[in-house]
């Protein structure tokens, strides 16, 4: 897929907030003055494309220690917080990357039901089989055979085994046959699908718990990545499941979904500066082909909309 349509589609999914904020930045500008009030209405309108109050804040305050000429267009304030918000978004934007020593590299894939952790799994088995590497996939959602059924189609349209138990079995259980069988296959990469879970019910973030003490118990470095999955959609809520997440599991990065059909994708800048936990990639498409890497300028420019740069 090229560039491009990749990119098309993420500015298609922002384009509700990137319009909401634009507009705003020309109203705020209707003075061509980039004064307090003006800092204020900017702030507010960060607040509103779910970048949240914080970083809100602090992109204002940073707007308001550039030295802008007195009459200012609202193109350049565009300019100047595209590139405020690439810099929170650069140190951020770091690929999944299995380490050569590790056989295989055990990836835990966990997030609040729905979120897209199946999607994303199959998108990262074809990135990483296309890559030359093998590839095992555990059907960890015990809970429902359908979720059981729908890996296994992605092990089929991946060539990648696919490693089950019945409906109903211990999730934990699972996760350890497969790290067995995935040792024994020499395989690379073990990408372990979880069951959705609510980050306010207890019992099943104690098994998420449980899944990861049981892998140690095979291999005391596992898992090597444990990668929370967002919905953007789901906007300011992120937040908290990052934190809920991150008193179970070792959350090591994220992936955030859905982007092609979000007006909240500003959440990402929020979760950016908030956790600073690598985004590894972003989902804009149901389709194997729609996960790609998160690019933090073009993400960046495409959220005040503004077009690619040259
Ligand atoms: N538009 C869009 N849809 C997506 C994306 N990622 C996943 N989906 C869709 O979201 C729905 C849920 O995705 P799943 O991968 O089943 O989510 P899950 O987290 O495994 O769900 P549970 O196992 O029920 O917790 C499916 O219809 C996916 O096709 C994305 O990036 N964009
Ligand atoms: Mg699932």
């Amino acid at each position: 897929m090229s560039a491009k349509s990749w990119l098309g589609r993420l500015r298609d999914g922002l384009a509700q907030s990137t319009a909401q904020l634009t507009g705003s930045i020309t109203s705020a500008l209707q003075r061509r003055r980039l004064d307090s009030e003006a800092l204020e209405q900017l702030e507010e309108a960060l607040i509103m494309a779910d970048l949240g109050p914080t970083t809100a804040a602090k992109l204002a305050a940073e707007l308001g220690q550039q030295r802008f000429e007195k009459d200012i267009a609202p193109e350049e304030v565009q300019e100047a917080l595209a590139d405020i918000i690439a810099d929170i978004l650069k140190p951020v934007a770091i690929p999944l990357k299995p380490a050569d020593g590790n056989k295989p590299h055990v990836v835990l894939i966990a997030g609040v039901n729905g979120s897209g952790k199946t999607t994303t799994i199959g998108k990262f088995s074809k990135h990483f089989s296309e890559a030359g590497k093998s590839v095992v996939l555990a059907a960890g959602d015990t809970f429902r055979a359908a979720a059981i059924e729908q890996l296994q189609i992605w092990g089929e349209r991946t060539n990648s085994p696919v490693i089950t138990r019945e409906a109903g079995a211990d999730a934990a259980g699972l996760a350890f046959d497969a790290l067995e069988q995935a040792q024994a296959k020499n395989a690379d990469l073990l990408l372990i699908d979880t069951a959705g879970r609510l980050h306010n019910k207890a019992d099943l973030m104690a098994e998420l718990e449980k899944i990861v003490r049981v892998l140690k118990k095979r291999d005391e470095s596992a898992p090597h990545d444990c990668v929370l999955v967002l919905d953007a959609t789901t906007g300011q809520n992120a937040i908290s499941q990052v934190e809920t997440f991150e008193k179970v599991a070792p959350v090591t990065g994220l992936v955030v979904t859905k982007l092609d059909g979000s007006a909240k994708g500003g959440v990402l800048v929020a979760l950016a500066e908030k956790f600073k936990l690598p985004v590894h990639a972003i989902g804009v498409g149901e389709g194997a082909e729609y996960l790609q890497p998160f690019a933090a300028k073009d993400f960046a420019r495409s959220l005040v909309g503004l077009p690619e740069e040259a």
